[in-house]
């Protein structure tokens, strides 16, 4: 594996925040935690975690810019680079005690996700990629599930949250799901639900209005490790907007189907029998 010096500045960047998160999540129960919003809450390892990102990140390229969860956007001098980084996602597990959550680095150079680095520290799992590279777990390539039986198939996808705003169609999307595949699992850690659909553990997943930092990183791992991914109803992927779906080719085209069945259901049962 040819891996560029910059990934292994995202790794470092990446590993250092892990590490700083897996301290914390020791003593979880001791935890400065502050209240952003409903429902969401910042603990103070986040915070520190992303200043370790950001410290480690425009140490090794002072021009570049961010756009970050805590931060938000920071202008750079290059206007071509932008890291995109959650420095926790998965911050209601990690709160909770739950081992699923990251750190999640991406670069965007032109507009494009050209590599991305997600870091489970609880479970020692760096997922890696970049652009035209493959994507890689703990080293070793990684590939999308081969799987083409929907009956088989595992699904992950988000439940909206006290905070987030319901989905009209979200509970007409679960029974769709629900009705013709071997199950649905709720991770909590988009970042990570991508990652394990990049590595086969999960044959897709969906969500709706993502944040940047949740999907950047954890789409060039899913392209990368040969799957497909675009909007809700098949439309390009945009890592801004924030809607996804994502499978291998097969997953990715029965995702997109069943969801437009969830969508004409329920304006079915909207509009008046006539
Ligand atoms: P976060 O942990 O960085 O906030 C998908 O559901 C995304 O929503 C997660 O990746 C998570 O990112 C964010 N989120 C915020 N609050 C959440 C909550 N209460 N439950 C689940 N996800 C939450
Ligand atoms: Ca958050
Ligand atoms: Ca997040
Ligand atoms: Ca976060």
């Amino acid at each position: 594996m040819a891996q560029s010096a910059l990934l292994n500045v995202m790794i470092t960047a990446a590993m250092k925040a892990g590490r700083i998160l897996a301290r914390d999540f020791g003593e979880v129960q001791n935890l400065q935690v502050s209240m952003k919003g409903p429902a969401d809450f910042v603990s103070a390892a986040d915070r520190r975690a992303e200043e370790t990102v950001y410290r480690e990140l425009s140490r090794a390229r002072p021009d570049w810019g961010f756009l970050m969860e805590e931060r938000g956007a920071v202008e750079g001098r290059d206007p071509q680079h932008r890291w995109i980084v959650d420095p926790l996602d998965g911050t209601t597990n990690f709160l909770h005690g739950l081992p699923i959550f990251a750190v999640s680095i991406a670069l965007e150079r032109d507009g494009e996700i050209v590599a991305g680095v997600i870091f489970n520290p609880a479970m020692d799992e760096l997922f890696t990629a970049e652009k035209g590279g493959g994507a890689f777990m703990n080293d070793r390539r990684i590939r999308v599930a081969a799987r083409q039986r929907m009956p088989e198939a595992l699904f992950g996808t988000g439940v909206p949250f006290l905070g987030k705003g319901d989905h009209p169609g979200f509970l007409y999307e679960l029974r769709q799901i629900m009705g013709e595949s071997a199950g649905i699992r709720r991770y909590g850690a988009a970042a990570l639900d991508l990652a394990y659909v990049a590595s086969g553990r999960l044959d897709g997943f969906w969500e709706r209005a993502l944040q940047p930092w949740d999907v950047a990183a954890g789409a060039i791992l899913v392209r990368e490790a040969g799957g497909f991914l675009t909007g809700i109803e098949g439309e390009p992927f945009d890592h801004i907007r924030g809607d996804v779906v994502c499978g291998n080719e097969f997953m990715h085209k029965a995702l997109v189907t069943e969801l437009g069945k969830a969508t004409a259901k329920r304006k079915a049962a909207r509009s008046p029998a006539s």
